[in-house]
């Protein structure tokens, strides 16, 4: 066998571990009212029950613009466990009950030091590049999706813009394409995809994206901390 299958095999599975072993991190669980009532594995979180039902977890969703205010999309790796394969917002994930300083709740401060964390692990971009700071915290998502019935989401998600123009070094256990969009190619982009959405992200382009897109200058005016939006 040649050596470069190989080492594509061994890659493969050393990925599938990484993705294994993150489903060991503890998600912060909530009520609908985003209220902290514990933590579970990101396992449990993700699995769907034999009722069909999904533990309701804390989560962000990055959007990052750069200043030619084009947005950054990326499209999940093969290995990734829920939604692989999916095109998808700049990044999401959860702050993590084990890290203190993802649990604090003042200015959604928690959430957006996750934000930067994963922005840096997943997209590679530099700490300094996105720090904690410069994300703008808009609202609050609540949706739940049964995924493919094995794995899904339920989750209070944290709506995050930041503008920045970024230095990029994609992870590939967890990203497999990046694009910069311009608002106006953002339905042809989306028409030509030959994969499936993520369901949040199509949740978020059909009620509030374009909207926010197009005030990018005035986004304090669609902040709405208050409001858990329900879908
Ligand atoms: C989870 O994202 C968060 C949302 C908003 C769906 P994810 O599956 O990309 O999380 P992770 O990258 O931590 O696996
Ligand atoms: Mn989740």
């Amino acid at each position: 066998v040649h050596v470069g299958v190989v080492r594509k095999l061994l890659q493969r599975v050393s990925l599938k571990n990484l993705q294994e072993a993150a489903l060991a991190e503890r998600c912060i669980v909530v009520n609908k009212h985003d209220h902290v009532i514990g933590d579970a594995s990101k396992r449990d979180c993700h699995r769907v029950q034999p009722d069909g039902s999904l533990i309701l977890h804390r989560a962000f969703s990055v959007f990052l613009f750069n200043s030619r205010n084009e947005l950054l999309l990326q499209k999940r790796s093969p290995q990734k466990v829920t939604f692989p394969n999916h095109v998808t917002n700049t990044c999401c994930s959860h702050p993590l009950h084990e890290i203190t300083e993802e649990r604090e709740e003042t200015n959604a401060v928690g959430v957006r030091r996750a934000a930067a964390r994963r922005l840096n692990y997943e997209l590679g971009i530099p700490l300094e590049e996105a720090h904690p700071d410069s994300f703008q915290y808009l609202t609050r998502i609540h949706y739940r999706d049964p995924g493919d019935g094995k794995w899904g989401e339920h989750e209070i998600d944290y709506i995050l813009f930041l503008r920045a123009d970024v230095t990029l070094q994609p992870n590939p256990d967890e990203v497999s394409d990046i694009w910069y969009v311009p608002r106006h190619q953002l339905d042809q982009f989306l028409n030509s995809q030959a994969t499936p959405l993520t369901p949040w992200f199509r949740l978020i382009t059909k009620h509030h994206l374009r909207v926010w897109w197009d005030n990018l200058h005035q986004l304090d005016k669609y902040e709405d901390k208050k409001t858990i939006h329900r879908f």
